[in-house]
């Protein structure tokens, strides 16, 4: 039998034993934003806090990302796979709900 990676001609006469060119397509994972809403009542500084610490923003940039999400309402603070996406927003949910804050903290597929 001839090592050429399983294309050997079984002998059962014409047609038989071709291997048809079908190919299966690798898919990229899907991908999720995770979002942070505004209300009213969350301190700014837990909201910059939370961002520093869930998301590895510098203080500046989570400031400045607080103070998007305080002017037009939401914003995006990163894009994840759906595992990572979930528990980042598990983990803010849970914080949040801990200190009595009201924050949200959501995930769509991008
Ligand atoms: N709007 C809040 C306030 O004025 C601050 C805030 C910013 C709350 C961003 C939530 O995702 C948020 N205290």
């Amino acid at each position: 039998m001839g090592d050429d990676g399983g294309h050997d001609d079984p002998g059962n006469g014409p047609g038989i034993g071709l291997r048809l060119a079908t190919r299966t397509r690798t898919r990229r994972p899907p991908l999720y934003k995770v979002l942070i809403l505004n209300d009213d009542y969350t301190p700014m500084e837990f909201v910059v806090h939370v961002l520093e610490r869930f998301f590895g923003m510098s203080h500046a940039q989570a400031f400045d990302l607080m103070l998007t999400v305080h002017k037009k309402g939401l914003a995006v603070v990163g894009v994840f796979s759906y595992e990572i996406a979930e528990t980042k927003v598990a983990m803010v949910m849970d914080f949040a709900q801990r200190h009595q804050h009201p924050l949200q903290c959501t995930m769509e597929k991008e």
